[in-house]
């Protein structure tokens, strides 16, 4: 199954293609809840969050090749918020990584899909990633390595926006204006909240969008949950040259599920038996 595109035609059936991309979205977050709670633990809320930027960068966006995860002209993603792990494996799985039944070997010992994502373990994962604040220069890396290789591919790398809090990210900002790196594409996961609070009591971004602005990025700032505005971002963000782009994604934490969205609790609790049912009969059903 090749999910890649001829870039000329990357488009041209954006809008179409959102009834098809809209069940995906809730079966990834079938799994997500599933998944979590069979590991007994885990990061639900900030999971389900990314959960339309993924499908539209896997099933959209990015030029890969699921029966080759190392293809050296693959588009690139890095989940720098690794913790948001149980998206990307549904994503990576449902779109043929590997089977989605491995889906619930999450965080298990010898199980190649770990708490936080693992490049040397998992087919389909660029990048090993947890740590927070690292994600973005290594995105830079990989996207000035294709500048030095003469490849094409473009790289994608997703921020949390209380990950953002870290100065590592604000030099990766500077070098990354610094040395124009069009091909870059960075998408931060605004849900408003990290492990201890909300971000704008913990340690305020705000404004965002200016001091982006003011690094020297393309902004641009959508509802991350509406795919055609997703898909548009990404449009426009590819056409964008001489400095990289970042998608301010306003999310809703835990999204989805009636009791996660907007919840600390469950930033990193696995649902109860109770929890995972009532979570899957707002999500149609199980899978
Ligand atoms: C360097 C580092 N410090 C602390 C943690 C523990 N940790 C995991 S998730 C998290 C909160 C992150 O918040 P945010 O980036 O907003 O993530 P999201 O809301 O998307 O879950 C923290 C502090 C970590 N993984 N790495
Ligand atoms: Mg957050």
């Amino acid at each position: 199954m090749l999910l890649a595109f001829d870039r000329n035609d990357y488009w041209s059936d954006l809008e179409s293609s959102i009834p098809t991309l809209t069940p995906i979205t809730v079966e990834a977050r079938r799994w997500i809840v599933k998944m979590i709670h069979a590991a007994r633990s885990g990061h639900p809320g900030g999971s389900l969050s990314t959960v339309e930027v993924l499908t539209a960068l896997y099933y959209k966006v990015m030029r890969h090749d699921p029966e080759n995860p190392t293809w050296p002209d693959r588009d690139r993603f890095v989940l720098s918020k690794g913790h948001g792990a149980p998206a990307l494996y549904a994503t990576l799985a449902m779109c043929g990584y590997f089977e989605t039944e491995e889906l619930m070997t999450l965080r298990q010992l010898g199980s190649r899909l770990q708490g936080h994502p693992s490049m040397n373990k998992t087919p389909g994962v660029d990048m090993s990633t947890g740590s927070l604040g690292q994600g973005l220069s290594i995105a830079i890396g990989m996207a000035l390595g294709a500048r030095l290789d003469r490849k094409d591919y473009r790289v994608y790398c997703m921020l949390g926006d209380g990950e953002i809090q870290e100065g590592q990210i604000w030099e990766a900002a500077m070098a990354a204006a610094h040395y124009k790196v069009d091909n870059l594409c960075a998408i931060l996961d605004r849900n408003q909240l990290q492990i201890d609070g909300p971000t704008e009591n913990i340690m305020s971004l705000s404004p965002i969008y200016s001091k982006f602005k003011a690094f020297g990025w393309h902004v641009i700032e959508i509802n991350g949950h509406d795919l055609k505005e997703i898909l548009l971002a990404f449009k426009e963000a590819s056409r964008i040259h001489g400095k990289p782009t970042i998608i301010i994604a306003n999310t809703v934490k835990g999204k989805g599920v009636s009791f996660m969205e907007g919840s600390l609790k469950f930033h990193g609790k696995a649902p109860s038996d109770e929890e995972l049912k009532q979570a899957l009969d707002e999500l149609g059903g199980d899978i």
